[in-house]
């Protein structure tokens, strides 16, 4: 089975609140049901969650009353944007739900804890795609915090043990420096612990869930047990389905050692 995560910068435009890419997910959606692969899907907030979460500081937990409203319009804004995703893997024949973190979960002190695997378990025992988001959950310790959807990645591979994770972004992989500021920048195929250590942790995005090295170490963190953990572009059409597939595509490869 693969885990396969469709990043917020894919499936949004992040520099404009609450704007959906349909073109691309419903693109997206059609290369998972046409790799014939057994899939769970997660998805970013991209625009629908970033923006707010970012002004009222939700990454750092309960601080002020005047936060509240806006942990409401997040998770309000998240589940219309997980709607619509789900409409699109519906569209493209394949039978999706959504499972909200912040309505099934809870974390403590920022680690999402998923207690019960029962609801995700029958879903996919029937034959159901549970689509799970990055989101606003309650929080033991903090009251709240931010749960991305690595998070539940993260917790999805521990439970469900896929044979890979895919990350899909809209870059080709991890680059010695940025490629946007640095000509010279070189793709890493293949990222270790050491690796990553030397790389330069500016190629960020602006988001509240760190950028891409932050990324690669929780990638890091998810592999073991022979499954890898993969980070493409899924702005170009046909990379998911050839990786899903087992076809060569550029991207960046996590693995432990
Ligand atoms: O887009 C963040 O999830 P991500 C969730 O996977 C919110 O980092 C609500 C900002």
């Amino acid at each position: 089975m693969m885990l396969i995560k469709l990043g917020g910068s894919v499936i949004t435009d992040k520099s404009q609140y609450r704007r959906f890419d349909k073109d691309a997910v419903s693109r997206l959606c059609r290369e998972i049901a046409e790799s014939g692969k057994q899939a769970v899907v997660v998805h970013g907030a991209g625009s629908f969650g970033h923006i707010l979460a970012k002004r009222y500081s939700l990454q750092d937990g309960y601080s002020s009353k005047e936060q509240i409203p806006a942990v409401a319009m997040v998770q309000h804004d998240v589940r219309e944007l997980s709607s619509m995703v789900v409409a699109e893997l519906l569209e493209a024949g394949i039978p999706a739900v959504s499972v909200p973190p912040g309505s099934c979960f809870v974390m403590d002190d920022g680690k999402l804890v998923i207690g019960d695997e029962e609801p995700i378990r029958s879903l996919l025992a029937m034959g159901i795609m549970p689509v799970l988001f990055g989101d606003v959950v309650m929080d033991r310790k903090k009251g709240f915090g931010i749960c991305s959807g690595d998070q539940a990645m993260e917790a999805l591979a521990e439970m469900l043990k896929p044979e890979k994770a895919v990350f899909v972004s809209d870059i080709d992989g991890l680059y010695t420096s940025d490629p946007k500021k640095d000509p010279d920048a070189k793709l890493i195929p293949e990222v270790t612990e050491e690796v990553l250590k030397k790389v330069s942790t500016e190629q960020s995005v602006d988001d509240v869930t760190g950028g891409v090295a932050g990324k690669m170490k929780e990638m890091l963190d998810m592999c073991g047990n022979g499954m890898e953990c993969v980070l493409i572009n899924g702005t170009i059409p046909g990379n998911l389905q050839n990786l899903l597939e087992g076809k060569e595509v550029k991207c960046t490869v996590a693995r432990a050692i």
